[in-house]
């Protein structure tokens, strides 16, 4: 990044249900982070949210609700911009400008459409597809340099800094946009389903018992915990023999990051013991760091009108950065503007 681009930070999260601990370690505690160093802003990307079938009154819901959630994990809205994508008509004018300079053979490539649209590929709706021209948009509106994101956000980063690259190339505009660096949280980049290793632990996931909610009270996590997946081996003294054991796997990385330590020490501490002994500390550890956020959660949701307020404010100062930036990319494309 050359030195005199100013560093902006964007980030969102779609409010398609209860934020939860993937969320928060793989993302949210990143924004937290970042807002002590760099300009940030960060959206409840409801445009995204309906490339998935949504209940309007649920949607409501869910998008104060993940604003709370934003502000109880540590947000501060008087730092950072935070608002709701919706709100700010850049994003969709941007996105189709994006879906005139991204390629069929790019969206193609991307596993997350492939994994969300399933089989049934010709009934899945045109903006599952159009899913990342509409990301790019959200960071590129911004000329945003950095994004904290999870593991699983990785392919459409890369994709954002390719469409970037193809517009300044194809318009003469060098250095016009930045290209956006991902920033992924290096011990803990992508949280697992408690009930199977191997996927990702999601909102949209049909089991409760497949991930922990930020709302979820001690009583919810310890049995959630309990009933995590696991294998009959005892915890192990190397690293190296946990290489097929996806679930013991994932227990010990969300257990030495939540306490701060590493797997390394985790197992020096916790080898030979079963991991039933092993789950209570795991509980003790996920309630003493989830519990005060739910519970902050929960006080700011009774209080729908401070949540709006709060989101009025952002999108304000969203609009604001967005029609500027805007103005110029209708210049470089030639649009005539009034
Ligand atoms: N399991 C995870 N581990 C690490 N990071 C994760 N993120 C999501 N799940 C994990 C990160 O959280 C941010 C917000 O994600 P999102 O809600 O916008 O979309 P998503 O990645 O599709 O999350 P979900 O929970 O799986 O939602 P649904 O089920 O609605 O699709 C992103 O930075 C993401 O990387």
């Amino acid at each position: 990044m050359s030195k005199n681009v100013k560093s902006v930070v964007f980030s969102g999260v779609q409010p398609s249900g209860n934020l939860h601990l993937g969320n928060y370690l793989g993302a949210i505690k990143n924004f937290v982070d970042l807002q002590k160093k760099m300009k940030c802003i960060y959206c409840i990307a409801d445009l995204h949210a309906i490339t998935i079938s949504q209940d309007p009154k649920e949607l409501k819901k869910n998008i104060l609700d993940t604003t709370a959630g934003f502000i109880a994990c540590g947000l501060d809205f008087k730092k950072s911009i935070i608002f709701n994508q919706s709100s700010v008509s850049g994003h969709a004018e941007l996105a189709w400008i994006f879906n005139c300079v991204s390629r069929i053979g790019w969206m193609n490539r991307m596993t997350q459409f492939k994994e969300k649209a399933g089989a049934n590929k010709e009934n899945a709706n045109v903006g599952l597809y159009v899913y990342p021209n509409l990301m790019a948009a959200d960071i590129l509106l911004y000329k945003a340099t950095h994004v904290p994101v999870g593991d699983d956000q990785k392919q459409h980063l890369e994709l954002t800094r390719d469409i970037a690259q193809k517009f300044n190339n194809d318009f003469n505009a060098e250095n016009f946009f930045p290209l956006p660096e991902p920033l992924i949280q290096e011990k803990l980049s992508r949280v697992m389903s408690l009930r199977d290793g191997k996927k990702k632990m999601s909102k949209s996931e049909e089991s409760d018992y497949s991930r922990i909610d930020l709302k979820d009270d001690a009583e919810t996590i310890k049995k959630k915990i309990k009933k995590a997946k696991t294998d009959s081996s005892p915890i192990p003294e190397k690293i190296e023999d946990l290489k097929n054991r996806p679930e013991a796997q994932n227990l010990l990385n969300i257990y030495s990051f939540v306490t701060n330590s590493t797997v390394e020490k985790t197992l020096k501490e916790m080898k030979g013991k079963d991991f039933s002994k092993f789950k209570d500390h795991l509980s003790d550890a996920l309630v003493s760091v989830i519990c005060p956020i739910g519970k902050k959660i929960k006080e700011l949701e009774s209080d729908t009108a401070n949540l709006k307020k709060i989101l009025k404010e952002g999108s304000e100062k969203a609009s604001t950065i967005a029609k500027n930036n805007l103005k110029e990319i209708k210049e470089i494309l030639g649009f005539i503007q009034s």
